[in-house]
């Protein structure tokens, strides 16, 4: 067996009001010298977000979205990082791509806006197709699924099937189960444990775990506050490493970096 190679994908999220660091970089010079912090600590693409998907969060209209994720764009191109754009929204795209960017990550999976994947396949940007149930404002209302690990791989087929129509290239596409998005902590689990599943689709897997609060409320007491997740955080991407995820979305490069690392190098071994 080989060394299970891995991305490392470092969140910036450009917003007052994300979960985990909502507010921490509004300020672009702080977001881009955050960026270029993850990339000293490992991250191989720095994700820059400018609307909040936690469940319940308000939309962003498109000029404050681009105002937001523009120039934090420009800064991380301009220090050499591969940056991609957390957008379901086309202008914010073509400008992110036209800055320099070469990663969508959009986490309707091309179905927000039309032209986004006529765009993408035009530029030859790699993309993030991910799975959601509904919309962030009212997704975590009672999701249910008869298996929710079939019909999110075959939404995700459907998705890459669409995308590779729309003329994107088959290498240049990752999919991801949208931990979190219309799912319970269940579903979530189950979606982890059954990721080979998802796996033998063939594109490489993309798994966002990161401080999300199904982690806090498995372990036993008080549900664990955003900034005590990380142990859960490194025991969910371990896992999916081993279960063939490839791609890591994370805030914390630095210690979940090391943790791959040893995690591949055990798994080198079996
Ligand atoms: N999770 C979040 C946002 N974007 N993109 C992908 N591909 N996969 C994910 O799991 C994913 C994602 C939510 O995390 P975060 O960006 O930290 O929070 P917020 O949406 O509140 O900004």
């Amino acid at each position: 067996m080989t060394i299970p190679s891995f991305l490392l994908m470092g969140v910036v999220n450009v917003t007052p009001d994300s979960f985990s660091d909502g507010g921490r970089f509004l300020d672009p010079a702080a977001a881009i010298a955050h960026g270029r912090a993850l990339v000293g600590e490992g991250a191989d693409i720095v994700d820059v977000g400018g609307e909040s998907t936690r469940p319940g969060a308000a939309p962003v209209d498109e000029e404050e979205e681009h105002r937001r994720v523009l120039p934090v764009v420009e800064g991380l191109v301009g220090a050499g990082a591969i940056v991609s754009v957390d957008t379901v929204k086309l202008e914010v795209a073509r400008a992110a791509l036209d800055a320099g960017a070469g990663y969508v990550n959009d986490v309707t999976a091309f179905r927000a806006a039309p032209g986004m994947a006529a765009l993408v396949a035009g530029r030859g940007a790699t993309c993030c197709l991910m799975h959601m149930r509904g919309e962030p404002r009212t997704m975590q209302d009672d999701p249910r699924y008869e298996d929710v690990v079939s019909e999110v791989k075959a939404f995700l087929e459907e998705r890459l099937a669409f995308a590779v129509g729309e003329g994107v290239a088959e290498e240049k596409i990752h999919l991801d189960p949208g931990i979190g998005f219309g799912k319970t902590a269940a579903h979530n689990l189950e979606l982890l444990r059954r990721l080979p599943e998802l796996a033998a689709l063939g594109r490489p897997v993309v798994i966002g775990t990161s401080r999300k609060s199904f982690l806090g409320r498995i372990a036993s007491g008080p549900p664990r506050a955003v900034d005590a997740r990380m142990p859960g955080t490194i025991a969910t991407n371990v896992l999916a490493l081993a279960a063939g995820a490839r791609v890591f979305r994370v805030h914390d490069v630095a210690p979940i970096r090391d943790a791959l690392t040893v995690a591949a190098a055990v798994l080198a071994g079996s």
